[in-house]
């Protein structure tokens, strides 16, 4: 075939084609924001609020963000682009902050004033006798917000025609964490390879780093630091700060800054001095001067992200100095620039005797000495991202330091991404605990200043290493936002967006993924047991592991199951952990009585006989919750199945496939668990309770030498 032939016959195949191409296909890219065409009558709904777009020039990138987003939706959801007009017409969607609002249109400033500079409103109000929509701000991000909101009450069923929303954020920094290291690898990622192409930045700005913008701007996430704590001195180099930039430059018109993992050795490792000693003039002028050539290449850089101190990370103790001391050197050197310091409080000290108490015993006595722009990280609970954990004793008991609330989005030890773990429960479970603490409000909301969520993004198609962990990632976003959102309507609004409106079934699937989290508690960790993983790569269970360098990275260290009994004695008669919490819940937790179940063995160490409120005895109750785990995945399938019609069929039969997977790996864990509890307690399974699959010996044999999201 000569070269034209084959031209033809390659253009002939590609119009066959079309009409397959035609069809979007639901592969996930598009997240939340599918903007697919809604039924005809909801079409007609959205389009009369929505006949064009009133907003002033000249436009900012940030509000030609918001425009494009606009005109985006609504082309999706009713087959329609509004154009852009200056002048009002019924059904116009009219864009203005105080300082671009058209002549005679009234913009409600008292509402306006009290929702500071990303705060917005949504109101339906008649303008020149034309009904229009007015979304309203102080700043065009405040726009970008509000436009954001307005698609998602479009999508979500919301009267368009009586509108009357108002929305500030309370917490002024909304993190991701990247965990990505320089090479690509991701710790603790499951969605493929870092979304960061660092070696083809800064010359390649990858288009998805704009939908990576969309969808964080979405939500009101207004930062993202780029590299993994665990970090290298190369992201401070010249090459590396230059990619840093090009992405800044993406990211800026989103209202996303970037913010970057420093490793506190780098004036020794890129500065050639002999310390890193934060008080040491020649230290302290090497991070200002490269605090200056940071700021030089992205003018609003957010600041640092550090891990000092931790998991063989270097820090100020190096140099016999304290946390504040290292945390202080660095905000120094951002103050001038208008950067932070977020400081995490993941700590623990190889010789000391509970780790749950370390970041406490640790940071506790620092409040008050930590400079203005330093803000304290701390994980939501003390150990490490388990299943279920009491909040961190931390929050609340620093009232002189801003506190930032680290969760984990990315499930590293909840399945990774083959299980169907729902996390919004989870961050309203630790955003509302009642700390007991005053002066600044009780709950943990209301003690924290800062939310910042480990990122669960890569390069899967799917962004996300399957479709339901992206509701984890809205989920993080929409609660840091407004930290009083309930987790159930989130997680509904999410379904609506991303899946189906139809009510049954977003009943349906919202319903299997409330109950998904408090699953994985019962197969995996009930009754506040924790860390019972796999060693290194932290897939399947592994309570019997005994034999790590170090006490503390041990299952049998956390569980301390014996012929006598199991669980962690941290009452007063144990480590006394229990302290670290406001006098009025150390004393409830202190007494096995009056412990809440879900964290019974997380305080207490108690004999296999001990009745529960049930009325069975904690052996029994361990069985039944692990049997109730299983059954729960069983029911989440079934719920599933049940929406085969209401989802298309490509994303309904890849979580089926998960979900499958998922239900074989809560067996497995029910019966490694017990097969491994029962060989320490000796007691017969309660009568009816199935024999494990396996013996103890085969799961013990199990490996997993190529699990992912170990980083590089
Ligand atoms: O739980 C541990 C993880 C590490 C992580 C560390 C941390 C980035 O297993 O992979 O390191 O927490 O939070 O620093």
């Amino acid at each position: 075939m000569n070269t034209w032939a084959r031209a033809l016959a390659g253009w002939m195949l590609a119009a066959l084609c079309l009409p397959v191409w035609s069809t979007p296909v639901e592969d996930g890219y598009d997240l939340w924001l599918r903007y697919r065409a809604l039924p005809a009558a909801q079409q007609a709904a959205v389009a009369a609020r929505a006949r064009r777009i009133v907003a002033v020039a000249p436009a900012s990138p940030t509000l030609q963000a918001a425009v494009a987003e606009l005109q985006r939706g609504v082309a999706g959801l009713t087959g329609r682009q509004p154009d852009v007009a200056a002048q009002p017409g019924d059904g116009a969607l009219v864009l203005a902050t105080p300082a671009t609002a058209p002549a005679g249109l009234a913009l409600p400033r008292p509402a306006l004033a009290e929702l500071g500079r990303e705060g917005y409103l949504l109101r339906s109000l008649r303008w020149q006798g034309r009904a229009v929509t007015l979304i309203a701000a102080n700043s065009d991000v405040g726009l970008l917000y509000g436009s954001f909101a307005w698609l998602r009450a479009a999508q979500t069923g919301a009267d368009l025609a009586r509108l009357d929303q108002r929305s500030a954020p309370r917490l002024a920094l909304r993190l991701l964490n990247h965990w990505d290291n320089l090479d690509r690898t991701v710790e603790r990622g499951y969605a493929g390879a870092s979304i960061w192409d660092w070696w083809k930045l800064p010359d390649l700005r990858d288009a998805r780093y704009v939908d990576y913008a969309r969808a964080n701007a979405s939500l009101g996430i207004n930062g993202t630091v780029l590299n993994n704590v665990n970090a290298k001195a190369d992201s401070l180099t010249a090459p590396f700060l230059a990619k840093a930039a090009a992405l800044a430059d993406v990211l800026r018109p989103y209202g996303i800054r970037v913010y970057l993992s420093a490793r506190f050795s780098a004036p020794v490792e890129l500065g050639g001095l002999k310390t890193a000693d934060p008080l040491d003039p020649a230290v302290r002028a090497w991070w200002q001067a490269k605090a200056g050539e940071i700021y030089r290449a992205i003018p609003d850089f957010g600041g640092f992200l550090v891990k000092a101190n931790s998991e063989g990370q270097p820090g100020p103790q190096d140099y016999g100095r304290n946390h504040a001391d290292g945390a202080n050197m660095l905000a120094a050197a951002l103050a001038p620039h208008g950067g932070v310091v977020m400081w995490r409080a993941f700590v623990y000290a190889p010789d000391a005797s509970d780790r749950a108490a370390q970041g406490f015993a640790e940071f506790q006595p620092l409040d008050g000495r930590f400079a203005p722009n330093v803000i304290v990280q701390v994980k939501n609970g003390a150990i490490d991202f388990q299943p279920r954990e009491p909040f961190h004793p931390l929050f609340g008991a620093m009232p002189h330091t801003p506190l930032a609330l680290e969760v984990q989005i990315t499930k590293e030890y909840l399945g990774f991404s083959t299980h169907l773990v729902h996390l919004g429960p989870l961050f309203e479970e630790v955003l509302r605990a009642d700390t007991r603490r005053q002066p600044q409000g009780a709950t943990v909301a209301r003690q924290i200043k800062a939310m910042a969520g480990v990122a669960n993004i890569g390069t899967d198609r799917n962004w996300c290493g399957s479709h339901f962990d992206c509701a984890n990632w809205y989920a993080f976003g929409r609660l840091a936002w407004d930290t009083d959102l309930a987790a159930a309507a989130v997680a509904r609004e999410w379904v609506q967006q991303t899946f189906t409106r139809a009510p049954a079934a977003v009943q349906a699937i919202t319903a299997l993924m409330l109950d998904s989290r408090e699953a994985v508690v019962d197969y995996m960790t009930p009754l506040g047991l924790h860390h019972l993983m796999g060693t290194g790569h932290h897939h399947g269970p592994a309570p019997w592991v005994d034999n790590l360098e170090r006490a503390d990275w041990n299952p049998v260290y956390f569980h301390r199951a014996g012929r006598d009994g199991i669980g962690f004695d941290r009452s007063p008669r144990g480590s006394n952990a229990v302290s670290q919490y406001a006098p009025e819940l150390a004393a409830l937790w202190a007494n096995p009585a009056t412990t809440p179940e879900p964290l019974l063995l997380w305080f207490h160490h108690l004999p296999w006989s001990h009745r529960m409120a049930s009325g069975r005895t904690l052996w029994a109750e361990l069985v039944a919750h692990y049997d109730r785990g299983v059954e729960r995945v069983a029911t989440m399938r079934r719920g599933w199945d049940a929406v085969r019609t209401d989802v298309d069929a490509q994303r309904h039969a890849e979580v089926a496939a998960y979900l499958a997977v998922q239900e074989a790996e809560a067996r497995w864990w029910r019966d490694a668990c017990l097969a491994y509890f029962q060989s320490v307690s000796g007691l017969p399974l309660p009568a009816g309770s199935r024999a494990p699959a396996e013996t103890l010996e085969a799961y013990k044999a199990r490996r997993f030498n190529f699990a992912p999201g170990r980083g590089g």
